[in-house]
């Protein structure tokens, strides 16, 4: 009787259709795979190795994880990956905000794709703290790229200081290198010091500069030319082809004012368009020529070891200074020092001894 009133009430629900799987059963059983508790680092090296790219993305999220049981789990997966990797070219980018990175890294992304490459884009951006890095809003910047099945695109980790943001970077190289992408590129905005971490994880570091910046010959940061093995005037398209090709001239003849390289390679210097792409072929076939010079005197092998040696040991420096700074007795121990040093009741050597001293022997 009041299951009968309820029938034919407003709150009466009819069973309705049955409604379909959202997604296919092989596809369901493959989300489950990676989806379900947490892959081991086997199944995740695994995944790598056979060009998975949910597996990839997972490992670097576990690079760049905070979480102390993550960097375990990250070590091993790395380690494995290791005798896999190796088999690329990495390439830094470097230049001062709207130079045209972008747009650059999208042009020459898809003529290496269209080569027959791989090719995966990381960033360097120590800025990327709180908004996860520009790469990641320039995606509209590299709109062909991200939908390019042989390119893989990763934001710039974040975290607190350079060196740690740029050694997850040089991590996340070993895993896309395992996964079998052979063409890195490695960006990173031309202010600050990146650019100097960034040389230390390449083979070939290029500067992307544009005409009539006004810093041809004067306010260029001598250092990062001085590391530049090529020079490249972007935006060399319309009426700025002129300026284009004298800034090329000019940095030319700077250019010829360093000493020359331990790699035996002599810098060059072009222009190009990455919006219509004229001169984009030649900085690949520039790059393959330096690779080519560099493989047939070793450079570019030994200078790989040096940088896993640099990498080894900026680690340790890192790690040191970051535990020496949390310890909270040491933290303690910092505040009256400081003061002490202040009031001139302790020389600076004297107090930085103590609290070393406190560090180490406890
Ligand atoms: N005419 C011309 N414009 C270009 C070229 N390359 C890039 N641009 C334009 O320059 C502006 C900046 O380009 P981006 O690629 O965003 O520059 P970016 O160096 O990545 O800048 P940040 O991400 O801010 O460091 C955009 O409006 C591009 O359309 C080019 O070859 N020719
Ligand atoms: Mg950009």
């Amino acid at each position: 009787m009041e299951n009968d009133k309820i029938k034919h009430t407003a709150l009466n629900e009819k069973a309705g259709i049955p409604q379909p799987e959202i997604f296919s059963p092989s596809v369901v059983k493959n989300i489950q795979k990676y989806r379900k508790v947490q892959p081991s680092s086997d199944e995740l090296v695994k995944g790598i190795l056979s060009g998975n790219i949910t597996a990839l993305s997972r490992a670097i999220t576990l690079v760049e994880s905070t979480n102390p049981d993550h960097l375990v789990k990250a070590n091993e997966v790395i380690n494995a990956c290791l005798p896999h990797a190796n088999k690329s070219v990495r390439i830094g980018i470097t230049g001062v905000p709207g130079v045209g990175k972008s747009t650059f890294i999208e042009a020459f992304g898809k003529h290496l794709t269209g080569l027959g490459k791989k090719v995966a884009v990381l960033a360097v951006d120590p800025s990327s703290t709180i908004s996860h890095g520009s790469i990641l809003g320039d995606k509209t910047r590299m709109e062909e790229l991200v939908k390019d099945k042989n390119a893989y695109i990763r934001p710039s980790a974040s975290g607190d200081t350079l060196g740690g943001v740029a050694r997850k970077t040089r991590e996340t190289i070993t895993l896309c290198e395992a996964c079998g992408f052979d063409t890195i590129i490695i960006e990173t905005v031309g202010v600050g010091q990146s650019e100097t971490a960034v040389h230390s994880m390449v083979d070939f570091f290029l500067l992307l500069k544009i005409a009539g910046a006004g810093d041809e010959l004067q306010g260029i940061k001598r250092g990062i030319m001085e590391m530049a093995d090529a020079i490249v005037i972007n935006k060399a398209d319309g009426d700025n082809i002129r300026k284009a090709k004298l800034a090329k001239t000019e940095f030319n003849r700077a250019l010829h004012l360093f000493p020359a390289k331990r790699s035996g390679w002599i810098p060059t210097t072009a222009t190009c368009s990455a919006i219509t792409q004229d001169g984009i072929p030649d900085v690949w076939e520039t790059i393959a020529q330096f690779v080519e010079l560099t493989k047939g005197n070793d450079y570019f092998n030994v200078k790989r070891s040096e940088q896993n040696e640099y990498w080894m040991l900026e680690t340790i420096n890192e790690q040191l200074k970051l535990r020496f700074y949390n310890n909270p007795e040491i933290q303690k121990l910092l505040d009256s020092n400081k003061k002490a040093v202040q009031n001139d009741e302790i020389s600076p050597f004297a107090a930085a001894q103590i609290l070393l001293e406190k560090y180490f022997k406890g």
